[in-house]
């Protein structure tokens, strides 16, 4: 009865899967759960485009949990793409887990069943990492009721080596201090560097054996390392531009320069060598403004120049019959 239902609700999948995991894996005691809630199909894995690897042949193992029931977080296109980047990697195998509906987090807790991951159906502790993507403030008594029920300790302070480190990254993770006692890492940004930085990180530290707080310091050095790379300042010589801060300084002195001409400079100065035509700068600096002609560029341009006629670090030229390009000196 179970197994037809399950037939339907995946439309066939599981015939599509290996012979060596018959429905699922799923365990006598799964099996028992499932047949009391209204949706099995959303704890039983085995979707078109599932990643199954062997879990002694990978170095980490990370679990990517959406703190939402299945139907929200499947469709989140974060985890699709961090899903595949980590499982691109031979021996790293990402999968995947959800907050249960509130029958199926009745029968897990009446029968002890730990949350799960849709692959494996392994516990979560079983994992090198589990990570949460913080993708709205509502979902965050979500992300408590997971580890509860995986049986992980609520506070970083509390689990030890033996615990899968706690990831958090996405969106809101821009204000992170209301849950930073319950993370081990808040990851801020686009997982795609990041993201494979940290489980090279806990690779190399399970192979060296070192210790969670040094794996801790060495992530942090990591991120840290990212967040520069990624940052949006341009040092040139004597001359530097921050846009995150929307600033630029010539021998430690302040440059006042309006929205219009900070975004010019910036987009020359950061690809230097290279023409931009007066029309694209139009459409990307005066966008949608009809009413200024192409020679407004000029204009704008002849002011920088007076600005920095004295700077020795870059010059802005007139390529004839084109547009302009910034050359470092
Ligand atoms: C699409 C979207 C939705 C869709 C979600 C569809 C889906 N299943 O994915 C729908 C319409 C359902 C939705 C609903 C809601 N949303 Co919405 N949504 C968005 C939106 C526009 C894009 C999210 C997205 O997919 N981005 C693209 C992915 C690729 O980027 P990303 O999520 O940032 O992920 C990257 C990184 O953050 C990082 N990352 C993400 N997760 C993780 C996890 C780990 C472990 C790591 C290391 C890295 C990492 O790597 C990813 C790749 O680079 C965001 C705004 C935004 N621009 O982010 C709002 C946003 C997330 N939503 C928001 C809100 C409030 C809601 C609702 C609560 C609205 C409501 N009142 O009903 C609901 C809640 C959902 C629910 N339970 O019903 C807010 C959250 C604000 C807050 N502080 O809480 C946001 C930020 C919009 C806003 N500025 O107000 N939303």
């Amino acid at each position: 009865m179970i197994e037809q239902e399950l037939k339907t609700a995946l439309h066939g999948a599981l015939d599509a899967l290996p012979a060596e995991k018959p429905a699922f894996g799923i365990s006598p005691k799964l099996k028992e759960a499932l047949s009391h809630v209204q949706k099995p199909g959303r704890y039983t894995g085995g979707e078109p485009g599932s990643v199954y690897k062997e879990k002694e042949k990978v170095d980490v193992r990370f679990a990517f949990c959406f703190p939402d029931t299945y139907e929200v977080g499947m469709s989140f296109l974060g985890e699709k793409i961090l899903y595949e980047l980590l499982n691109q990697h031979e021996n790293w195998w990402c999968e995947r887990a959800f907050m249960p509906w509130l029958d199926m987090k009745a029968e897990m807790e009446r029968l002890g069943l730990p949350l799960y991951t849709l692959e494996s159906k392994d516990p979560l502790t079983d994992f090198d990492a589990v990570g949460f993507t913080l993708q709205y403030e509502l979902s965050y008594t979500n992300i408590l009721a997971m580890l509860e029920l995986a049986g992980i300790p609520f506070y970083a302070a509390e689990r030890d080596e033996r615990w899968p480190l706690i990831v958090a990254g996405g969106p809101c993770t821009c204000n992170a201090e209301p849950l930073a006692a319950f993370f081990d890492v808040i990851q801020l940004g686009e997982g795609e560097r990041q993201l494979p930085s940290i489980c090279e990180a806990i690779e190399q530290g399970k192979k060296e054996g070192i210790s969670k707080h040094e794996l801790l310091l060495r992530i942090g050095a990591l991120l840290r390392r990212a967040k520069i790379a990624a940052s949006k300042r341009l040092d040139i010589g004597n001359f530097c531009m921050d846009a995150d801060e929307r600033t630029a300084y010539l021998d430690s002195a302040e440059i006042p320069l309006t929205t219009r001409e900070f975004n010019l400079l910036y987009k020359l100065l950061s690809y230097p060598k290279k023409t931009f035509t007066r029309s694209q700068l139009m459409e990307e600096f005066w966008d949608g403004d009809t009413t200024s002609g192409p020679r407004t560029v000029d204009v704008y341009i002849t002011k920088l120049r007076d600005k920095f006629s004295a700077c020795p670090a870059f010059e802005i030229r007139t390529v004839r019959g084109l547009g302009y390009k910034a050359v470092l000196k």
